[in-house]
């Protein structure tokens, strides 16, 4: 993309009304523009992370054989009346009704919806155990809709559904949403960790929410220290494997690791003394298994092995996609902008021509341009004439990880310079080293532990 021709609405100043640092930078980046309280839209460059991050979730899910479909954001009111939500919800819930009187509500969850789908067309065991999940937008009228994208009132989330015929089965799936949700932080570049945590209107007794630690976060959170030294890293996983699956979760959850609503201050006491921690942490994500608690009451049953029909074991697992984007930012920027990682970063690598309009750093701006394209990649390349320091400033605000530029002086050594927006360090290179390293950056694998994968090689979104 050239900035020429891109739409980067970027501000000088910072707004007003963002009380927290991911909130500003977003609004600062030109990747949101409020549409009323707690609604956003998104421009281009945050649709663009918005669209890395899901593509992120469709792949982890996918690969744990879960399966993607989609439900609408509006539902009838008649199917929350079957399973006793629609009176308990409260004020969360929006509500309407159309031209013919009928009470609807637009949808700030989907158990209902799903266990409709599921009861219409699966009746046998042998059809189990069975995930399905959606991404779609919810909304719940927030009291205080506050920080941008991190508490909305409009949001974006995947929430995926198991059915499963024994509650031992139901908690494997359980283990699978959890093992996915860590692979799918951590290529996100985000450390978030599992709390055992208050089931709220979803229900059940088995939760677990992933919190990402910052000052900002609206959860308070209590923990061992050690628990933020795992990482799931590049370990492969068998999804089918019950025990390895369990195993893992064991690892994640043995140390203690609560939010406030759980917290037991006897048991933390056990905790050595250094190593007791209490901070805040921002929620992206909760995994439930519920059990029985709307096949019951709505007749999702499916015929057991010896004929006798059996309500199904179910659990639900949501990530905030959209609250993720604030999540990352607040664990990775610096004064001067975002830090993307490159796991999710809207652009690859930034190209900054210094003098636009001179033949020779115009021309190796392009073959730069055409280069990493060829490679696969997908460079932004601010072809504007504004001056060095306005571009290095934009740049730095919108976060590319990497960014190579490209002036007379340099030139005329045949160089130009490769720097990293997370250490600032710049090297000099050749254009064509310069090109083939950031491409080495991306290529799959580069890292040990980390298995953040090229985005515009396999992207399913390559046409943003
Ligand atoms: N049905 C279950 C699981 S699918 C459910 O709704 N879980 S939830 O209430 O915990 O929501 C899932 C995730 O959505 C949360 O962990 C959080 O990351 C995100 N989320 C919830 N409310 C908001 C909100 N108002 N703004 C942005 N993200 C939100």
């Amino acid at each position: 993309m050239r900035l020429s021709r891109y739409f980067l609405p970027v501000l000088k100043e910072n707004p007003a009304e963002a009380q927290i640092v991911s909130h500003r930078l977003m609004l600062r980046a030109g990747m949101i523009k409020q549409a009323s309280a707690g609604i956003y839209s998104w421009l281009p460059l945050g649709f663009k992370v918005l669209r890395n991050l899901e593509r992120i979730v469709h792949e982890e899910q996918v690969r744990a054989g879960h399966i993607p479909m989609l439900m609408p954001t509006l539902q009838s009111a008649d199917l929350w009346r079957e399973s006793g939500r629609y009176d308990d919800y409260g004020e969360e819930m929006l509500r309407l009704s159309d031209r013919h009187g009928r009470d609807m509500l637009y949808g700030p969850t989907n158990e209902e919806l799903i266990t409709d789908i599921f009861r219409s067309h699966v009746s046998s065991y042998k059809d189990l155990p069975l995930t399905l999940y959606h991404i779609q937008w919810k909304f719940r009228d927030e009291i205080r809709p506050r920080f941008g994208v991190m508490r909305g009132r409009e949001f974006y989330m995947k929430d995926g559904y198991n059915f499963d015929l024994t509650k031992e089965d139901a908690l494997h799936a359980y283990n699978r949403h959890l093992v996915s949700y860590l692979r799918t932080y951590e290529r996100m570049g985000l450390q978030a960790i599992p709390m055992r945590a208050d089931s709220g209107p979803i229900g059940g007794d088995n939760t677990h929410e992933f919190l990402v630690l910052a000052e900002t976060g609206e959860s308070e959170v209590f923990y061992d220290s050690t628990v933020t030294d795992i990482r799931l890293g590049d370990r492969e996983i068998d999804y089918d494997d019950k025990a390895q699956c369990q195993a893992v979760m064991e690892e994640f959850t043995a140390l203690y690791a609560r939010t406030d609503e759980t917290h037991d201050a006897a048991v933390f006491a056990q905790v050595p003394q250094d190593r007791q921690r209490s901070a805040r942490g921002i929620e992206v994500g909760q995994i439930f298994y519920f059990g029985t608690k709307y096949s019951e009451p709505m007749g999702a049953t499916v015929q057991g092995p010896d004929g006798k029909p059996v309500p199904v074991h179910m659990g639900s697992h949501g990530i905030g996609v959209s609250r993720l984007l604030g999540a990352i930012i607040e664990a990775s920027h610096d004064d001067r902008g975002i830090i993307w990682p490159e796991g999710v970063t809207p652009f690859h690598c930034g190209i900054v021509n210094l003098k636009q309009g001179d033949d020779a750093t115009d021309a190796a701006s392009n073959q730069i341009y055409a280069a990493l394209s060829a490679a696969g990649l997908e460079p932004l390349y601010d072809d504007t004439t504004e001056r060095a320091g306005g571009k290095f400033a934009t740049m730095d605000l919108i976060g590319l990880p990497w960014r190579i530029t490209v002036g007379p002086r340099g030139l005329k050594n045949g160089v130009v310079e490769l720097t990293s927006r997370r250490s600032g360090e710049s090297v000099e290179l050749s254009p064509e080293e310069a090109v083939k390293k950031v491409a080495g950056i991306y290529a799959p694998h580069h890292r040990a532990g980390a298995h953040w994968e090229p985005m515009a090689r396999q992207s399913f979104h390559t046409w943003l």
